[in-house]
């Protein structure tokens, strides 16, 4: 009943930041997504007869390669399939799902935040058995397989049916279709303070979600709507569609545009929030105020002790380099280890399991704690409405008293997408080629105090992950950051990050692309970004 397909390698199945993302029709060509997941389970060890997670977000593609990699996880020796019907499971629910049940691991298909549909963006990421994503030994591993694979297993059976909850099974291997949403909403009870949510929600504080047309529809529906009993209607656009209703399911102040300007409106609801494609991110905004994910993880922290889950305290609090350093300050005030990691979540996972960091986040709108070893969206939505419901005060009040007891952080990130490959590092070469002559430096008022190459020590299994984006420190604590994507899938992203702390409350009220118009002045001057690139302005800022 299993077969073995003889198959010669592709080239380009080097994993990124998260899993491998390439265009669907780049995944449709002859076995590469056989190539890619057989290269995954040749990586592994001791799998035989052990419980596989299988999930997507839904996204055109999701369930012919659910199929394959069911077939494939039978035909190698996996005990167990665990998959969520309709072959749906958000990146969070996949990561609680694999520690739940105690698998081996999981594949989680998804491209996040990127477009979807036939011509549009795919992925295949795998997940350890903490539920987190692999750490870089072992895509490297995974990549080197897929430079010499010759052959891969597959059941050669009927297609499974992925609609029916229950049990069946393929080739020797039981399948268990299960709900997506259930385990998942069982756990944010745990952490929560429902009553307290529902009393809010209850007493007239107003709420509105943008799933996005993607996966977090079906568990927002059941866990703002039904469990917490906001008003019917609080959740937009909460049927997963294969191509995100043609919008890029990205959710930040371009893509969820609609949500902004209704939070911005005279008769806006108390808190607005959206998700992306597969339920990882966050976007929060209060009525009148857009909070930047850097704030929010900080401002997250300085609150966590508001909820059940959360009362003992924090161990400490993990950010990502080019995230805002918010966090610190609130790490510094609670007494608490605070980390700064490469982008991506992958680094978080031996700090979460060591108990050294209990919550991290990232500026690109992914928050998420020790709870599952993934950024969680729907998390930090309720971690938020659990402190609102607490605290009863507005976001745009808790958000102005945290600045005032810490100082405010003006953060922007500059994306200048689809840029030319070359033409993108060869900025970045130029950049890294100066770094040794940049520190005394002066650009207008602001004075270059130290410029490098990020490197990551990873303070628990000792490993280094080297050229991890170019920093430009200012004397004063503002600084520039530059790096290219590890997610796009056609040319080249630069994304730079830019920040200014200030201290001073009585100017806390400026516009944040003012506030930072000196920095976003000298990233130009120093990477020549106009020059290079050819583009006078970014595609997205957030
Ligand atoms: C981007 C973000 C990063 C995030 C990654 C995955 O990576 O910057 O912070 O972890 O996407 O997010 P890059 O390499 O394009 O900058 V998502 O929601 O895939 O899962
Ligand atoms: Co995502």
């Amino acid at each position: 009943m299993t077969k073995t397909v003889n198959t010669t390698p592709y080239t380009d199945q080097k994993p990124g930041t998260s899993g491998l993302r390439k265009k669907v029709p780049v995944f449709q060509q002859q076995n590469y997504a056989e190539n890619f997941i057989q290269s995954i389970f040749d990586s592994l060890e001791g799998f035989e007869g052990k419980t596989l997670v299988i999930g997507g977000d839904g996204r055109f593609y999701n369930r012919e390669v659910i199929q394959i990699a069911i077939k494939m996880a039978a035909a190698n020796g996996f005990g167990r399939v665990l998959v969520g019907r309709g072959g749906i499971l958000s990146t969070p629910a996949a990561s609680h799902v694999i520690r739940k049940y105690e698998a081996f691991g999981g594949i989680v298909l998804s491209a996040s935040h990127n477009p979807g549909g036939p011509t549009e963006d795919f992925g295949i990421k795998y997940n350890i058995g903490n539920g987190g994503p692999a750490p870089e030994k072992v895509t490297d591993a995974i990549y080197a397989h897929t430079k010499t694979i010759e052959r891969y297993k597959i059941a050669d059976v009927a297609d499974i049916n992925l609609d029916a909850e229950g049990e069946q099974e393929v080739a020797g291997m039981t399948v268990q279709v299960i709900n997506p949403v259930s385990d998942y909403a069982e756990l944010m009870e745990t952490l929560f303070d429902f009553p307290a949510i529902r009393a809010h929600l209850a007493g007239g504080f107003r709420i509105v979600f943008d799933a996005m047309s993607a996966v977090t529809g079906p568990y927002a529906k059941e866990i703002l709507e039904n469990r917490l009993g906001a008003a019917k209607g609080s959740v937009l656009n909460f049927v997963p569609l294969p191509d995100f209703g043609g919008h890029h399911p990205d959710p930040n102040l371009v893509h969820a545009r609609a949500l902004y300007e209704e939070m911005m409106g005279d008769d806006a609801p108390d808190f607005g929030a959206a998700s992306d494609g597969d339920g990882d991110r966050n976007l929060i905004i209060g009525k009148g105020i857009f909070v930047t994910p850097s704030d929010s993880l900080a401002m997250l922290a300085a609150n966590a002790t508001l909820a059940p889950g959360y009362a003992k305290g924090l161990a400490g609090i993990a950010r990502s380099m080019p995230t805002s350093g918010a966090a610190d300050r609130v790490a510094e005030k609670l007494g608490i280890g605070i980390y700064e990691t490469p982008t991506g979540w992958k680094f978080f996972g031996n700090l979460l399991d060591a108990g050294l960091a209990t919550i991290c986040g990232e500026e690109s709108a992914g928050t998420g704690s020790s709870h599952v070893r993934e950024k969680d969206g729907l998390w930090a939505v309720l971690l938020w409405l659990n402190i609102l419901a607490v605290r009863k005060e507005s976001v745009i009040d808790i958000a102005r008293e945290h600045w005032t007891t810490y100082g405010r952080n003006y953060y922007s990130r500059h994306d200048y997408e689809e840029v030319d490959s070359a033409a993108a590092n060869g900025l970045m070469d130029a950049l890294r080629a100066q770094l040794g002559t940049l520190p005394g430096r002066k650009l207008g008022d602001l004075t270059i105090e130290k410029a490098d190459d990020f490197s990551y020590h990873d303070p628990v299994d000792h490993s280094v992950s080297n050229n991890q984006g170019i920093r430009i420190l200012f004397e004063g604590g503002s600084r520039v950051v530059f790096r290219l994507s590890g997610t796009g899938t056609s040319g080249a992203t630069l994304r730079v990050y830019i920040e200014r702390f200030e201290p001073d409350a009585a100017k806390h009220d400026v516009d944040t692309q003012v506030a930072l118009a000196d920095l976003i002045e000298a990233a130009d001057t120093l990477a020549g970004i106009k020059e290079r690139t050819g583009r006078t302005e970014p595609t997205v800022i957030t």
